[in-house]
């Protein structure tokens, strides 16, 4: 038997408008919306209403860039699909895009295979998947239009990593054209890394181990020359292009320059990119290894690009990239040596809440908050008006948001699985109070209501920006 649900009395926030207005919701949708106080709100039946009044009421976040349980740098992220999914309902989100793994000399099929399996019946909200492409090939190649066809419509390629996940140009090439034919979108990490590991050997040769190191050899200059070289070769196999975690000034122009020139090139920046930088790297006692994620954190002067980037639309998503590594027996894997210090940071349940922050501090607007975090992302990976809104028919992904609530980040309070907080002791005003996934409620006036299990596989249509 269907439950109907009303929420009523908070003021909707979508992409697109602001309205004091009741929703209901009837077998895991949106049903209706009307005006509070309105003659058809007033006629609505329920089977249970929620009180919104005084919270917004707004789509669940996509976070289109997380990597539970990702294998990387010698050990892997500490959350699984089960910890991760909840951490982040609690913190407002509830759809995730993560990242299968293809490895080298393996079939895009078997890495996949492995992570539906790692996902099934662990997730407490929705999930979809892209496919990290570490051998383009012949058989990949073939592959990559199989995967379009049932739903993992985007691929991401390495210019960073050789020996990893590195593509060289040619591959990368390939990967592209292929793509111009199936509809699916490169999404790429741009940064030389050819160029970096020379730098980072000799950085070593010289005794520089610290984790600032880090920071000072993946230049600003080979993220903007990878850009640029991305690019130009999405324009040559005439294919849209993703560019993820962009971080540096100096990219975002990159991004800006092909756009004015109309180009379908697409950027995304993160959380720990707008409010961390080059000064937490440099944290004494090897604390700054909490802060080692590629692309890495830059100086503090590039976050106002960033900013603007999101305000005129040069860059249209922003994702968490959360890949978590316990400061203890992780991190410190690096010690004597950054290269070796797991590259990731944990986010995935701050980035709604932080980026309320800068809907108070002046940063963007309320709908862009909505926009750059949960509508964008929908559209680009082909999840829209299904996730990123609230509307007739969408699936009843709710979050009731307190923007009023104080609250302080910390590790002792958040629910990822994982030894620190990057936001340690950030002063958050707003805060998640209450979380539907598709209906079912997964956070109730803060607490947790969910289940592994609930969250569901979701295929993806293309892009729906093309
Ligand atoms: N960057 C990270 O910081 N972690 C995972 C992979 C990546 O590209
Ligand atoms: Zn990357
Ligand atoms: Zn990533």
């Amino acid at each position: 038997m269907s439950i109907r649900t009303l929420i009523s009395g908070g003021l909707v926030v979508t992409a697109s408008d602001e309205l004091h207005a009741d929703v209901l919701v009837e077998d895991g949708r949106v049903a209706a919306l009307a005006a509070h106080g309105s003659a058809a709100a007033a006629a609505w039946t329920a089977d249970r209403t929620i009180d919104a009044s005084g919270k917004y009421v707004i789509p669940g976040g996509v976070d289109a860039h997380t990597h539970m349980e990702l294998p990387f740098g010698g050990t892997s992220a500490s959350d699984t699909f089960e910890t991760g999914t909840r951490a982040a309902a609690w913190g407002g989100t509830t759809t995730i895009v993560d990242f299968a793994v293809q490895s080298v000399g393996h079939a895009l099929r078997e890495g996949l295979d492995t992570w539906y399996d790692k996902a099934d019946g662990k997730c407490a909200i929705d999930y979809a998947f892209h496919m990290i492409l570490s051998d383009v090939n012949e058989g990949t190649l073939k592959e990559m239009d199989l995967l379009v066809g049932e739903g993992v419509t985007s691929f991401k390629l390495f210019m960073a990593y050789p020996g990893v996940f590195y593509s060289d140009d040619g591959q990368i090439l390939r990967a592209m054209q292929r793509a111009s034919g199936n509809g699916g979108l490169i999404m790429m990490h741009a940064e030389n890394g050819i160029a970096i590991d020379v730098l980072v050997e000799q950085a070593l040769a010289r005794g520089e181990t610290d984790p600032r190191h880090h920071g000072e050899v993946r230049k600003v200059l080979l993220e903007a020359e990878a850009t640029h070289r991305a690019i130009q070769l999405a324009r040559v196999a005439g294919s849209p292009l993703y560019v993820v975690h962009v971080s540096a000034e100096e990219a975002v122009a990159e991004l800006a320059g092909a756009r004015d020139k109309g180009l379908p090139v697409f950027g995304e920046t993160c959380p720990q990119y707008l409010f961390l930088s080059t000064d937490n790297l440099a944290e004494p006692d090897f604390q700054g290894a909490k802060y080692v994620c590629s692309t890495p954190l830059r100086p503090r002067e590039h976050q106002a690009a960033l900013w603007r980037g999101l305000r005129t639309n040069d860059l249209q998503v922003v994702s968490t990239d959360h890949c978590p590594f316990c400061f203890r027996g992780q991190k410190e894997l690096g010690r004597g040596d950054f290269s070796k210090i797991p590259n990731g940071l944990p986010g995935v349940e701050n980035r709604m809440d932080l980026l309320h922050q800068a809907v108070l501090d002046g940063h963007i607007s309320r709908r862009r908050w909505i926009e750059i975090a949960c509508a964008t992302p929908a559209r680009m990976f082909g999840l829209y008006p299904q996730k990123g809104t609230i509307a007739p028919g969408s699936d009843a992904d709710i979050v009731l948001y307190d923007p009023h609530a104080e609250q302080v980040i910390s590790a002792e309070t958040h629910h990822m699985n994982v030894d620190y907080s990057a936001y340690e002791g950030r002063r958050i005003t707003g805060r998640v109070d209450t979380v539907l996934s598709r209906g079912e409620l997964v956070i109730d006036r803060r607490e947790y209501a969910g289940r592994p299990g609930h969250g569901v596989f979701l295929p993806r249509s293309t892009c729906q920006y093309l």
